[in-house]
């Protein structure tokens, strides 16, 4: 490719990338509000992905055309960068009839197979192994199609994680296993001196058992996670086999959003505070390492992004985001029939 093209294309990828940061930040940003400016609009938990922007768009960026994503329940900002309406995602979390998933699915459960996104899940690792068995399908019926395995820390203790490598090992399957390490498993640190909670540092180590690739990349640094996710994804691709990405980062918001009633007593005033479990000082200290901003400064260095082009993007994002609140709070409830429809067992 002549060195003009390829120079554009690069500068085309990063400034998408910066995009879909800012949009999954603003898209939690609106969620996050909407329990505190339309109470009880929101049922069930909600768990947002600010802080992770830079490890999920770095991921995704790697990805090709037919390539399968199956992230966790943490999963708003995945089906908005693979290409579902925003205002679809947002209506289902509303839980409305226009909602990705006519409303049925809510937060913990989107899914867009049309977009490459057969389903997320709230229970703990089970997506790990679906996205195994995903990668099985691939490897015996799509030749060059790769799954994305997103899952936390705390997912990584569970049995179906050394299931699934195993099997992936074993059979070579052309899978990529992104652990996204915030930090926190609900309310638990994951160090092992904090908490007695998990065993192993790094847990990309845990590739070790398995004879397969396992690094540790800063999770903050959205080109960091792209090289490492293109280097196992291009290994996955050409028949090697799995490798595991422990993309390390901080969950700046709460475990999750919850509307109960009656309210629960806030535990944990400082935290509830500042939105996080952990300390302030913690905080404060991932804060400044918050990958948007850390982005933004990069590409402006490198002449890639004007403060312009920059407040461009952030606005368009914001008009798209504010749609998706008004279109989700004028979608309707599904109707109270419908509720045995989709039910198959
Ligand atoms: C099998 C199972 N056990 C327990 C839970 C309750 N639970 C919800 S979130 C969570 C912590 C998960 O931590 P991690 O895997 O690090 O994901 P994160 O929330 O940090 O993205 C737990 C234990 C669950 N949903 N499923
Ligand atoms: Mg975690």
């Amino acid at each position: 490719m002549p060195k003009a093209k390829k120079e554009k294309l690069e500068k085309s990828r990063l400034i998408w990338m910066y995009t879909q940061m800012v949009r999954i930040r603003e898209f939690e940003e609106r969620v996050k509000r909407a329990f505190i400016e339309h109470p009880g609009v929101i049922r069930g938990h909600s768990h947002l992905g600010d802080g992770a922007e830079a490890s999920i768009v770095g991921a995704l960026s790697t990805r090709e055309r037919n390539d399968l994503v199956m992230p966790s329940y943490r999963c708003h900002g995945y089906a908005i960068v693979l290409g579902s309406p925003a205002r679809n995602v947002m209506a289902e979390i509303f839980g409305r009839k226009d909602g990705l998933c006519k409303g049925f699915g809510g937060s913990m459960h989107l899914a867009d197979p049309a977009h490459h996104f057969p389903s997320a899940n709230g229970i703990i690792g089970a997506g790990i192994a679906q996205a195994t068995g995903a990668a099985l399908t691939a490897q015996v019926k799509h030749p060059g199609q790769v799954v994305y395995c997103f899952f936390g820390d705390g997912a990584s203790k569970q049995g179906a994680f050394f299931e699934s490598l195993n099997m992936a090992a074993v059979w070579k399957l052309p899978i990529v296993y992104v652990l996204e390490n915030n930090q926190y498993q609900a309310y638990t640190h994951y160090s092992l001196e904090d908490a007695n909670a998990i065993a192993g540092d790094p847990l990309s180590q845990k590739a070790q058992a398995f004879s397969i690739p396992g690094v540790t990349v800063d999770g903050t640094d959205a080109l960091k996670v792209r090289a490492a996710v293109q280097k196992a994804a291009d290994r996955a691709r050409a028949g090697k086999g799995p490798s595991l990405v422990e993309s390390k980062f901080y969950r700046l918001s709460a475990h999750g959003n919850v509307i109960t009633v009656p309210p629960l007593p806030t535990q944990f005033p400082e935290h509830e505070a500042i939105g996080v479990y952990g300390n302030r000082a913690e905080f404060e200290k991932w804060k400044a390492k918050d990958p948007i901003p850390r982005f933004r400064a990069h590409l402006m260095k490198d002449g890639v992004l004007s403060e312009t082009k920059a407040r461009g993007i952030e606005n368009a994002a914001r008009t798209e985001l504010d749609d998706a609140v008004k279109f989700a709070l004028a979608s309707p409830l599904p109707a109270p029939e419908e509720a045995v429809n989709y039910v198959y067992a």
